[in-house]
C-alpha cells in the first residue's frame, strides 16, 4: 500500500469536533460532564469523519494554494473544478450534468437548510425514511416544518423500503419534499437501480421534490456500485443531487460541497439567497480530491472492506446475539444489541461511561433504532480491535 492506514495521528489542539466535541454532541453536556475515563482514554466512533490523513495529494494542493499568499474573495469560476468533477461522476457513475446546474455549499447540511427553505411552504411537509441521519430532521425543524417518517423493514440485519407505507405518505397533498440518503446512512445500504426508481416514481407521481443526498457515494465496498438518483429520472428536473468530497477525503472541515439543481427557478432561488463566496483553500482541495485522489480512495475502500470483515469475525466470535451485517457502503457500522441491553438503556451513555467508547446509537437516528449502536470504522485496525473488545467486554459481563 501507498498510504498508511494503520498510522494514528494525534488530533489533539486541532479544535477536532471529534476529539473536543463529543460532551455537547452526543450528550447535549457542557465542557464539565465528567466521566469515568480521561478524554484521551476513549476510543472514538461516533462522529462520521475519519482517523486517516486526507490524501497527500490534497494536502500538496492546499500548501501549494498557500503560497500564492493572496486569500481574498474566491468563488468556483475556474470551469476547470467543473471539468474534474464531472470527470469523476462519469467514471464512477457514469453520469454527467451540465455545468450551469452545479452550485458549490459549505457543506450538505447548510445546502439541506437551504434547500428546505425554498422549496417547502410552511404548511408542507417532509419525507424522509427511518432510522435516518438526524440532521434531516433539524432541517425540518428549523424550518417548522412536519416530518414524515416512513420506517424501513429489516430482516436479519438488511434494510428494505416498505413501499406501500412511503406511497401512502408521499400520497398526503401537504408532503412536498423527501429527502433521501442514497447511500444510506446509517443502515449502509446502496440502494439498487429498481429500488432507486421505485422511490422516484412514487415521489414524482405525487409531485414531490427529492433532495437525494449522496455524501456517501464514493465509500462504497468492493463490488458495490453506486447510482445517482437523478441518473434514472433524465427528464425530471424535481432531483436536487449533493456529493461531496468531505467524506470521502476526510476534509468535512474545509467545508465544500457540490449540489445538483436542474430546476432553473430553484437554482435562481438559490443564486439570489445563496452567499457563495467559498474558501480559497477549499477549492483547491476539492479539486485536488477529485483530480488525483483516485488511486487513495482505491486503497482506503480496501482498509475500510478490511476492517468491516474484521468486525464481522469478531462479532460472530465474541457478541454472537449482536444482528450485523456488513454495510454496502459509508464507513458506519450499524449494530442491533437489543439482545444485551434492555430498550431504555441510553447506549452513547452506556458504552461512554462503561465501556470508555464513544458511539452514536438509539434515538439519535430520528426513529426505529431503539436497540442500535453505530460505530465508525474509519481508524486504524488496532483502534477498531479495541473498541470492539471494549463493548464486547462490557455487553458481555451485563453491567
Ligand atoms: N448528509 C449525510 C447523510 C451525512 O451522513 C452527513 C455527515 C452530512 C450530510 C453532513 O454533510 P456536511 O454538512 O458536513 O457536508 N454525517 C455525519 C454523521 O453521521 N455523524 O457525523 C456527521
Amino acid at each position: 500500500m501507498k498510504y498508511n492506514f494503520d498510522e494514528i495521528i494525534d488530533r489533539k489542539g486541532t479544535n477536532a469536533l471529534n476529539t473536543d466535541g463529543f460532551r455537547e454532541y452526543i450528550f447535549h453536556a457542557s465542557p464539565s460532564m465528567k466521566f469515568p475515563y480521561a478524554d484521551d482514554e476513549f476510543i472514538r466512533m461516533w462522529v462520521a469523519d475519519m482517523e486517516f490523513a486526507t490524501p497527500p495529494e490534497v494536502i500538496q494542493a492546499i500548501k501549494e494554494r498557500a503560497d500564492k499568499r493572496i486569500f481574498g474573495y474566491t468563488k468556483v469560476f475556474d470551469p476547470e473544478y467543473y471539468l474534474t468533477f464531472c470527470a469523476w461522476t462519469q467514471h464512477y457513475y457514469n453520469w454527467t450534468f451540465p455545468r450551469e446546474h452545479l452550485v458549490t455549499s459549505p457543506g450538505i447540511i447548510p445546502a439541506l437548510y437551504e434547500l428546505v427553505e425554498y422549496i417547502c411552504k410552511p404548511d408542507e411537509k417532509i419525507l424522509i425514511v427511518t432510522p435516518s441521519y438526524a440532521y434531516f430532521k433539524y432541517a425540518a425543524e428549523r424550518h417548522n416544518i412536519e416530518l414524515v417518517c416512513s420506517d424501513l423493514v429489516q430482516e436479519d440485519g438488511y434494510y428494505t423500503i416498505d413501499y406501500d407505507d412511503f406511497e401512502a405518505k408521499a400520497k398526503d397533498e401537504k408532503v412536498s419534499l423527501c429527502i433521501f440518503c442514497n447511500p444510506h446512512n446509517p443502515t449502509g445500504r446502496v440502494w439498487s437501480e429498481a429500488e432507486l426508481k421505485k422511490v422516484g416514481q412514487i415521489c414524482l407521481k405525487n409531485n414531490l421534490w427529492i433532495i437525494s443526498d449522496e455524501i456517501h457515494c464514493d465509500l462504497l465496498r468492493g463490488g458495490r456500485v453506486h447510482t445517482p438518483l437523478a441518473k434514472l429520472f433524465p427528464e425530471s428536473d424535481r432531483i436536487i443531487t449533493c456529493m461531496a468530497p468531505s467524506k470521502t477525503f476526510n476534509m468535512a472541515g474545509l467545508m465544500f460541497s457540490n449540489v445538483i439543481i436542474p430546476n432553473e427557478d430553484l437554482r435562481n432561488k438559490w443564486k439570489n439567497r445563496h452567499y457563495d463566496i467559498e474558501n480559497p483553500l477549499s477549492i483547491a482541495a476539492a479539486q485536488a480530491a477529485y483530480a488525483h485522489g483516485s488511486e487513495w480512495l482505491s486503497q482506503l475502500k480496501v482498509y475500510l472492506d478490511g476492517n468491516f470483515k474484521f468486525m464481522q469475525e469478531y462479532l460472530a466470535l465474541h457478541l454472537p446475539k449482536a444482528v450485523f451485517r456488513i454495510s454496502e457502503a459509508t464507513y458506519l457500522a450499524w449494530v442491533n444489541v437489543g439482545a444485551y441491553v434492555t430498550n431504555d438503556v441510553d447506549l452513547p451513555l452506556y458504552f461512554a461511561n462503561h465501556a470508555g467508547v464513544l458511539l452514536e446509537g438509539g434515538n439519535m437516528f430520528v426513529a426505529n433504532s431503539d436497540g442500535y449502536i453505530r460505530l465508525n470504522l474509519a481508524c486504524p485496525r488496532v483502534t477498531l480491535a479495541e473498541g470492539l473488545k471494549r463493548i464486547c467486554d462490557l455487553l458481555n459481563k451485563g453491567d
